[in-house]
């Protein structure tokens, strides 16, 4: 090896220790912080995404083991919901077969009737365009809440619209599904500990803006990184073939990661992942209107950029801890309704996130 090649080698080795060194640093000032407050600094959910890519999810794999021990699952019992009348083999069958491949695609759907009052609600809800193009000046998410309009559906001014997660939250079908005792028996069981609710949101995506994809959209693919542990239900709220934005998952990669695609959070191109994952293991994944899937989302997944139509899609989310979040609080007030907010006073946990107003 030259002398050149030596020093090169050895500036880059340091520069990633000192790296490993400040996020580790970070990372534990953050969660003492959290600890003390619930709330996480930003400078941490940040070094949560290092360490998680460094650790090649080990430290995902610790933090969780030590969560479920503090606050444990109950057993997988039979359970009846919008997931049909499980008993306790098949939600444990379910939960095996998503440890093994990272997602799975429901047999049940939701029902017409809800998809149509949900479709309704996007129709006539104010949601968030996407800002596009420069994003140097962009909140969190690239949205400008003071732009919240109807969506265009016939002459969309950007590629994505998100609904804001209040006006969600005030949706009793929406309440309904956090508290579907199906889809809570299946995340407790995965993530192993009470689950606790986050973002729930729900956006059309369209093929107005090329098929290139846009990375803010999540239409590159990555892994989400900003909590210790997620656990998502997506439902599709129209068809989804594989030219209207299937929802794309790389099956196994929620496991260990090939070391050249670790990197935080920063999206991979398409061929760089055909380079490191056999063609069957990219799996796109399309469904009728109403098809429901859950898929643990610090494997690497996109949203496929459409060629044709637009897509709805609703996003419940779970996870064992909230160190990482920083959404605005929803806040329970009085468009909650009583079965929701009686599930909420039992489980204080799951509602860990908002804020009580009522
Ligand atoms: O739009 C999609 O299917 C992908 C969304 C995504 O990346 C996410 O919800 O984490
Ligand atoms: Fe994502």
């Amino acid at each position: 090896m030259s002398a050149a090649k030596f020093l090169n080698n050895l500036r880059s080795t340091l520069f990633e220790s000192l790296r490993l060194v400040i996020n580790s640093l970070r990372f534990l000032v953050g969660y003492s912080v959290f600890l003390f407050t619930g709330t996480t600094p930003k400078f941490a959910t940040r070094s949560l995404a290092h360490l998680s890519s460094f650790s090649n999810g080990r430290l995902n794999d610790f933090l969780s083991w030590f969560i479920s021990l503090r606050h444990p699952a109950s057993p997988a019992e039979d359970a009846k919901g919008v997931l049909g009348n499980l008993k306790k083999g098949e939600i444990e069958n379910i939960v095996e077969v998503i440890k093994e491949k990272g997602y799975y695609v429901f047999d049940n759907k939701l029902s017409q009737e809800m998809c149509d009052q949900l479709l309704n609600f996007a129709l006539s809800t104010p949601c968030t365009p996407m800002k596009m193009g420069n994003t140097d000046k962009l909140d969190a998410f690239g949205y400008l809440p003071e732009n919240a309009r109807i969506y265009e559906r016939d002459n969309p001014v950007s590629v994505r619209y998100d609904f804001i997660a209040q006006d969600l939250m005030q949706n009793s079908i929406i309440q309904n599904l956090i508290i579907d005792p199906t889809f809570i028996m299946i995340a407790e069981n995965y993530l192993r500990c009470k689950p606790i609710t986050d973002l729930n949101s729900m956006w059309w995506s369209n093929a107005n803006f090329g098929s290139e994809g846009s990375s803010s959209a999540a239409q590159f693919y990555h892994a989400d990184l900003d909590r210790i542990r997620f656990f998502k239900f997506f439902v599709y709220l129209s068809d989804v073939d594989h030219e209207n934005g299937p929802h794309c998952f790389v099956e196994g990669s929620h496991k260990r990661k090939p070391r050249a695609l670790l990197r935080g959070s920063k999206r991979v191109s398409d061929n760089e992942m055909k380079q490191h994952y056999p063609a069957d293991k990219l799996v796109e994944i399309i469904g009728k209107r109403g098809t429901i899937v859950a898929v643990d989302n610090i494997g690497f997944h996109k949203g496929k950029p459409l060629l044709e139509g637009d897509r709805l899609i609703l996003q419940i989310l779970y996870e064992n801890s909230s160190f990482g979040s920083s959404y605005i609080p929803v806040e329970i007030n009085e468009h909650f309704q009583k079965g929701f907010i009686d599930y909420a006073q039992k489980h204080p946990r799951l509602v860990k996130n908002y804020h009580w107003n009522l």
